[in-house]
């Protein structure tokens, strides 16, 4: 497709319009940005993407991502004129309301052209990372023929200066990940406005010390755009192009300040725009040939999808990508049968060790698991014996070296699954969750299978003390909707809520692992932790209580059950290792595990905070008991921090006939 320059001009003025037409429709949005980038953004879809609208979902299709979130209106512009079926010109005049997919940032599961969902500035760029990673690893596992694509990105300075922004770079630039292209909106404008206000370093000098390739142009001349865009898809190493802009470009008294950043124009402003850039049409009016001109951008990919298809219809390997493109685990019931195994033995070991078995298990089954760390694969013990490293010397590693960048990582992980063909699994210590919480939580906004191995779950990592300790983190991370969060017993519930992870393809999971060692405390039962609590011991005669534990504290809960039980007392024990699943489960099953018979002592044992455990406790007799940690811990070995704060047998029994008496 080749289009003259004079034709480039009024596709790109047709974003324009729609932009500023749609913000000033929904009084609110962002019009500068996608004003700015509007010259950009058609050179890139008009000479270099490859994409097929029919087809948004097509394996080998370029990604694009929008990482400057806050300008949707840029990408809902060009898929419309490109001619996705979504959004259509009615939801792109319903910008920003009920009902519309045009949401204030783009979000994917709303819109399919939409491979991300952005607006948390930086981390668009990070998923394309881990995108780009995707790539060159199915693309080393399956040939270029059918996997040969480029990532390319639109961030704006935000997206630089954010601090997950120098994770992602330096990723990327000792991966040479080559196939990542990130168009850089230069317009030296942020909310407050000129960027000099609060930054002065010198980006294009940070990217290539970080082994990227940069360019610069004209982000207003389309000759020079496609110079610089040229450049940057023939370079071999990550790259970016600087584009110097004028955010919203065309509105002739406000074009270049900060007010367009995040307001509508105005009538008056609108008008003056229309004649400035010589759009004489009414609102959300694209003429003819305008649209002609973009609905022609897609016949190209449409060719190259073709041949594509053919390609993967001829080859010996392309039922396996279909299969993990869509998401679907290999068939066979070999896992389960092996984990089945191990109910007869007594396998005394700490959850991330039990979490190695698993792996050693379930990695070579399942081909698209990619793994990795976060500069921890010692003490998270996510590498499988099968796996070797995925690097710039061999994409076909299946386990990523990602350095000390949890956010990073994490994000990238993101892109990775949103990528698809790979199931993404990264390990830190559990505390550090908090440095890549966003990017957790659009793991769950975004539906995306990605499982965070997360060890040293509790005060039981004893030595390192308060800093390494978690306290409020396991519950913090149940405060996230779509997350399911695991806490198992042992090596049995592990194994279960591995595979639940993996099963999970609409829902991220974190599973929450000790260091030290925990016996086996199941013998029998099948995928009792599909139900999030099972009872796990029954009282033996009249049931006065129920404990109820998570992960480590199980096996004290059942030490607990046998001193009662000594008393004449009658307590069942709850494994509740995901209080999300257990949730999930009908009246009748929770009734099952949980009586609403306010004569039975309901008691909670979980060595973290006792915030939230009420919810199933405080139906209860004297409202219930929640032994927990509600401070900091302390440097110490394990077993002398759990009989400090009150985790023991000696403890927790008094506690509760007192309760009983009261
Ligand atoms: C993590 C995060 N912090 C803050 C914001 C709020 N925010 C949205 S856009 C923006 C400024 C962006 O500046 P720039 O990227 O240069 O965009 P431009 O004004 O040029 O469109 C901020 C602070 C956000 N969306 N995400
Ligand atoms: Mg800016």
């Amino acid at each position: 497709m080749t289009l003259a320059s004079d034709r480039l001009a009024p596709m790109a003025n047709a974003i324009r319009a729609l932009s500023m037409d749609a913000v000033q429709a929904a009084n609110s949005g962002h019009p500068g940005m996608p004003m700015g980038m509007a010259d950009v953004a058609t050179v890139l879809f008009a000479k270099f993407l490859k994409f097929d609208p029919a087809n948004p979902k097509w394996a080998d299709r370029d990604r694009f991502v929008l990482s400057a979130g806050h300008g949707s209106m840029l990408i809902y512009s060009l898929l419309h004129l490109t001619g996705y079926a979504s959004p259509t010109l009615e939801d792109i005049k319903n910008f920003r309301q009920m009902g519309s997919v045009c949401a204030g940032h783009p979000e994917n599961f709303l819109i399919e052209g939409i491979e991300c969902t952005t607006g948390p500035l930086g981390q668009g760029v990070a998923m394309a990372v881990g995108m780009a990673m995707a790539e060159r690893h199915l693309a080393a596992t399956f040939g270029d023929d059918l996997v040969d694509h480029n990532t390319w990105v639109i961030a704006g300075d935000g997206c630089l200066m954010e601090g997950v922004n120098h994770e992602a770079i330096g990723l990327a630039g000792t991966l040479k990940l080559g196939r990542l292209k990130v168009l850089w909106d230069d317009n030296k404008i942020t909310i407050d406005g000129d960027a000099s206000l609060s930054t002065s370093e010198d980006i294009p000098a940070r990217y290539r010390a970080s082994g990227w390739d940069v360019f610069e142009c004209d982000g207003h001349d389309f000759a020079d755009i496609e110079r610089a865009l040229g450049q940057a898809a023939a370079s071999d190493k990550p790259t970016l192009v600087a584009c110097r802009t004028l955010i919203g470009k065309g509105s002739p008294n406000k074009q270049g300040g900060h007010d367009v950043h995040g307001s509508p124009l105005g009538d008056a402003e609108i008008a003056a725009t229309r004649e400035n850039i010589g759009w004489a049409h009414a609102p959300f009016e694209i003429p003819a040939e305008i649209l002609a001109d973009w609905r022609s951008l897609g016949e190209k990919g449409a060719k190259l999808r073709a041949e594509w298809d053919a390609r993967l219809a001829a080859s010996d390997k392309g039922a396996e990508l279909t299969r993990r493109m869509n998401g679907e685990l290999p068939s066979g019931d070999e896992a389960a049968k092996t984990f089945a195994g191990w109910l007869e033995s007594e396998t005394t070991v700490a959850t991330r060790k039990a979490s190695e078995n698993v792996l050693n298990v379930l990695a070579p089954l399942v081909p698209e698991m990619v793994g990795g760390s976060a500069d921890l694969t010692g003490s998270n013990n996510t590498k499988a014996k099968c796996q070797s490293a995925f690097s710039a010397k061999d994409y076909a590693g299946r386990y990523v070296y990602y350095g000390i960048r949890e956010f990073g990582m994490s994000a990238a992980m993101n892109g990775m699954a949103l990528h698809g063909g790979v199931i993404p699994y990264g390990g830190t210590f559990l505390i550090f969750s908090d440095y890549a919480r966003n990017a957790i939580r659009m793991s769950a906004l975004q539906q995306t299978r990605v499982i965070y191995v997360l060890t040293h779950d509790s005060i039981g990592l004893g030595e390192d003390g308060p800093t390494h300790q978690p306290v409020e983190t396991v519950m913090s991370l149940r405060l996230i909707p779509n997350l399911n969060v695991f806490r198992p017993a042992d090596v049995i519930e592990t194994a279960e809520c591995w595979q639940i992870a993996l099963e999970s393809a609409e829902t991220p999971s974190v599973l929450a692992l000790t260091r030290q060692n925990l016996p086996q405390l199941r013998t029998s039962g099948e995928m009792l932790s599909a139900r999030g609590a099972y009872t796990l011991r029954r009282a033996e005669g009249d049931r006065k209580v129920i404990l109820i534990a998570t992960g480590s504290e199980v096996e004290l809960a059942v030490k607990v059950q046998s001193a009662l039980q000594a008393q004449g007392i009658g307590a069942d024990v709850v494994s509740m290792p995901c209080m999300e699943l257990f949730e999930a489960q009908d009246a009748a099953y929770k009734h099952e595990v949980l009586p609403s018979d306010p004569s039975i002592l309901r008691v909670s044992i979980e060595a973290g905070v006792t915030h939230g455990w009420e919810r199933f406790t405080a139906f209860s007799l004297g409202g219930g008991l929640n032994i927990g940690l509600d401070r900091f811990g302390a440097s110490a070995p394990a077993k002398v921090l759990f009989e400090r704060f009150g985790f023991t047998v000696d403890a927790i029994v008094p506690q509760v006939l007192e309760k009983l008496s009261s």
